[in-house]
């Protein structure tokens, strides 16, 4: 691989990996999906000291899907749900079994997989020039990667058929007006905002954070009694962490309390 599509580095216990191949507004190759993989498996290495998570992209978009290029021709008759299988579930399935939040900074448009990718997220902000297209019936597809399982979660029923159905593009601020995504920020304040947010979140109880991450995937499905039991099962396994210690001893010597993610 000559020019690397994935761009990986930490610092201050944030990974941040960046979509890297911005003249074609970093649609995904298959070469990519394998580079985000490795850079995923660097994340989850013992002792990387990794504890947040912020994925983005480079250049003027987040990421457009698929990149159609590949699927030109012939290739158009691939077996897309061989692609699906063995490329995306993985990708989406990772990012929400990831044991520490995932915050996107959607930097430009977020199309096709490239938009269902975002909403895999765990936090999600945008840029206001940023806007996101369920692209996919626009070429004769449904959208995937997720998108119809988070959409009508996310934004309701009615709006989620719309937009799938339209291919409509709609604004960040749409987005954050319909609860697609936590917040828009001004461009130029897009990547200082997302890496004081995920520094943050690097310094919280990480093994709180991650059970409170798995608690709202597993509530999409799960009834009252259900998601009763996995609170009581996760709070238990919380009440034996040194985060859980330190908060309470932090709170009755009133001073800020230093958790190490244990
Ligand atoms: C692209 C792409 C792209 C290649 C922009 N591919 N080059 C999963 C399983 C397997 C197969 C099928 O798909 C999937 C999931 C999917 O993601 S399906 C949906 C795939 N994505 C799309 O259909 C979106 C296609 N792109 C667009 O509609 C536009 O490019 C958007 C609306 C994203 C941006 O429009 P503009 O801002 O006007 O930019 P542009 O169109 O001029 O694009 C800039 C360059 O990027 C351009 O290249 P060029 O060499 O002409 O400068 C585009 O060809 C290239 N590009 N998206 N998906």
């Amino acid at each position: 691989m000559s020019e690397q599509s994935i761009l990986y580095d930490s610092a201050d216990a944030v990974a941040r990996i960046t979509l890297n191949r911005p003249d074609k507004l970093n649609a995904f190759t298959a070469d990519m999906h394998g580079e985000l993989r490795a850079a995923l498996a660097k994340v989850t290495a013992a002792g990387s000291g990794i504890r947040c998570v912020l994925l983005t992209g480079a250049g003027r978009g987040f990421c457009a899907g698929q990149d159609l290029s590949q699927r030109r021709g012939d290739a158009s008759l691939a077996d897309l749900g061989q692609t699906l299988d063995t490329l995306y579930n993985p990708l989406i399935r990772a990012l929400r079994a990831l044991d520490m939040p995932v915050i996107c900074a959607v930097n430009g448009i977020a199309a096709g997989a490239g938009a269902n990718l975002a909403l895999a997220a765990d936090i999600v902000l945008a840029a206001r020039s940023a806007s996101f297209l369920q692209a996919f019936a626009k070429i004769g597809l449904m959208p995937d990667s997720g998108g119809t399982y988070f959409l009508p979660r996310l934004i309701g029923d009615a709006r989620a058929r719309a937009l799938a159905m339209l291919a409509e593009r709609i604004s960040a601020e749409q987005a954050a007006s319909w609860g697609l995504i936590w917040k828009v920020v001004d461009d130029d304040k897009l990547m200082d905002d997302a890496t004081a947010l995920a520094k943050h979140l690097a310094t919280q109880p990480t093994k709180a954070l991650a059970a409170i991450k798995h608690a709202f995937n597993a509530s999409q499905d799960n009834t009252l009694d259900q998601q009763l039991d996995l609170e009581r099962d996760r709070q238990r396994a919380l009440g034996q962490s040194n985060d859980y210690r330190e908060g309470v001893a932090a709170f009755f010597e009133k001073r800020p309390p230093n958790f190490t993610g244990s």
